[in-house]
């Protein structure tokens, strides 16, 4: 509010809403009285008790850390009602209050016209005892004029607006309903900043920003616009499910399970469970990240795991995936340019011959942690979350994550990994039938070829114990430091059950320049 810049307060009407307005960068929130009505499913016209918008109001502040400016529209009543939200709202580090100069129950400014105002020494009366009862120094109270909208004039806005700022009020909100700006900057310009203005453009949308930038406005109100998007996303999706009687065109255009979890911070609470809660077993990973990649300047001084994909390294965002899927220990095995890859909660360990070892040897690095459930990755791979997830949720003791589109004829001599299964993906939704792998490699001939291995794999508790004795037997052999990992898991499938989870794209390795800028992209 009293920032020199113009500043902007953008709706929100419960606590996921909060989240979300703070998750886009706004620096304030505004909990406005018409969407916390609507959202109850109720009219904006006090018809949800006071008591009841500061429980939607508690939601909100536990949401979010940034500061919000509530709608107490005209403070529930008189003076007194004023004092209680006041301290209430204090209560709750709510950052300020505006106030309406309309009698109580209110109705919305933008119902019915010449709507009866407040007496004006009456509504300083209010300013003041809510100035007097905010129990943190910083609490604003924004006083607002509703003259332009009750077709009283500019003259009488002003005599207000004055009289609200000598009452205590610490900015001036002017409303009004006309499709353009014209009063407001008309209004900003006769008040010579006595203190900041505060508005609301919801009827005069089209108006340029920078407009209000140089009327010298304070801050502006996006009053309603959270609501009526989730009205219009909520209305598509209910039609088309009705329609259809199948979520079959609106699975994937809808925010997934996943991201509400991330929304509502699942991974704090998982944490948290480490933290506090007796320890039960879960999946350990083991991320494969020893080569360096040749990507020029940008993996000279680093591997490639530890290019920057938009703000972060690409094995961040891996680690962050896995976190987020319930992986607890993750330990990533490092080789070129090692002293490049520090990141917070993941376990290093070293292959410090690198440079004349392959796959195999450096998952041997990481033996100790092949016990229980354990996730293999290789360390430039990223991927949606719903294939890790799928993975996890997968029956097998050895599952693989093989692209079924991959491998036949796309780019050829890059694709290393080729899976012969002894099924193809059918693409059949109600075909579960089990599907294994044959053999592994980058020479299988085109016919047998099903799909691409994307450097993902899990192994039960009894995979792991399969695959730590299959590393065993590679040493007895004196392949284990030139095998590569198709040959350990095509040696694995002439013994055990080796199962290939299908999937279709959603993911990406990272081995050329190109790779890197489908990476930047695929975040
Ligand atoms: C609100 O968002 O509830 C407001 C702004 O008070 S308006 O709907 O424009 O009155
Ligand atoms: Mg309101």
């Amino acid at each position: 509010m009293f920032s020199p810049n113009l500043s902007f307060l953008m709706e929100a009407h419960n606590g996921l809403s909060a989240k979300i307005v703070a998750e886009a960068g706004f620096a304030g929130l505004w909990a406005s009285g018409l969407t916390i009505s609507a959202s109850l499913g109720l009219r904006d016209s006090n018809e949800a008790s006071w008591t009841q918008v500061l429980a939607v109001l508690e939601y909100m502040a536990d949401a979010t850390d940034r500061p919000i400016l509530v709608d107490g529209d005209t403070g529930y009543g008189n003076f007194n009602n004023v004092r209680r939200l006041v301290r209430k709202l204090c209560d709750y580090h709510i950052a300020g209050v505006c106030i309406e100069d309309k009698l109580f129950p209110k109705t919305n400014s933008f119902v019915g016209e010449r709507q009866p105002l407040a007496d004006i020494e009456e509504f300083c009366g209010r300013i003041k005892a809510g100035k007097d009862s905010q129990t943190d120094d910083d609490f604003v109270l924004v006083a607002r004029v509703e003259a332009l909208i009750s077709g009283h004039g500019m003259d009488e806005a002003l005599r207000r607006a004055e009289a609200y700022h000598t009452a205590g009020a610490d900015a001036i909100l002017i409303h009004s309903k006309l499709p353009n700006a014209s009063e407001i900057v008309v209004f900003a310009k006769l008040w010579e900043n006595r203190c900041p203005v505060v508005i609301v453009p919801t009827t005069y949308a089209a108006t340029p920003t920078e407009i209000f930038r140089q009327a010298g406005i304070s801050s502006i109100i996006w009053a309603n616009h959270n609501l009526r998007s989730a009205i219009s996303a909520m209305r598509e999706t209910s039609r088309r499910i009705f329609t259809d009687q199948s979520l079959r065109e609106v699975e994937g255009r809808v925010t997934s399970v996943q991201e509400i979890f991330q929304l509502v911070g699942n991974a704090e609470l998982e944490a948290a469970e480490r933290r506090y809660l007796p320890g039960k077993a879960t999946a350990r990973a083991v991320i494969l990240a020893a080569s360096g990649g040749d990507l020029g300047e940008l993996t000279r001084d680093r591997p490639k795991c530890m290019i920057d994909i938009r703000g972060q390294p690409l094995l961040q965002r891996l680690v962050t995936a896995l976190s987020n899927a319930g992986i607890r220990e993750i330990g990533v095995v490092r080789g070129a340019c090692k002293e490049a890859v520090t990141l917070k909660s993941i376990r290093t360990l070293d292959n410090d011959r690198y440079a004349e070892t392959g796959e195999a040897y450096s998952l041997s690095r990481a033996a100790d942690m092949i016990e229980g459930e354990t996730v293999v990755v290789y360390g430039d791979v990223l991927f949606r979350d719903y294939i890790l997830s799928g993975l996890l949720e997968s029956q097998g003791d050895i599952v693989l994550t093989v692209d079924a589109l991959r491998g036949q004829n796309s780019e050829p001599d890059r694709i290393r990994d080729l899976v012969s299964a002894d099924r193809r993906f059918s693409g059949n939704y109600l075909d579960d039938r089990p599907v294994h792998l044959q053999s592994m490699g980058a020479d299988l001939p085109a016919a047998a070829v099903t799909g691409e291995w994307i450097g993902l794999a899990r192994f039960s508790a009894q995979g792991s114990r399969w695959l730590a004795e299959e590393l065993v037997l590679l040493e007895e052999d004196g392949l284990l430091e030139s095998a590569d990992l198709p040959l350990l898991l095509t040696r694995l499938a002439a013994k055990y059950p080796v199962a290939v989870h299908y999937i279709t794209a959603h993911w990406l390795d990272v081995d050329t320049l190109t790779d890197l800028a489908n990476a930047r992209n695929f975040t």
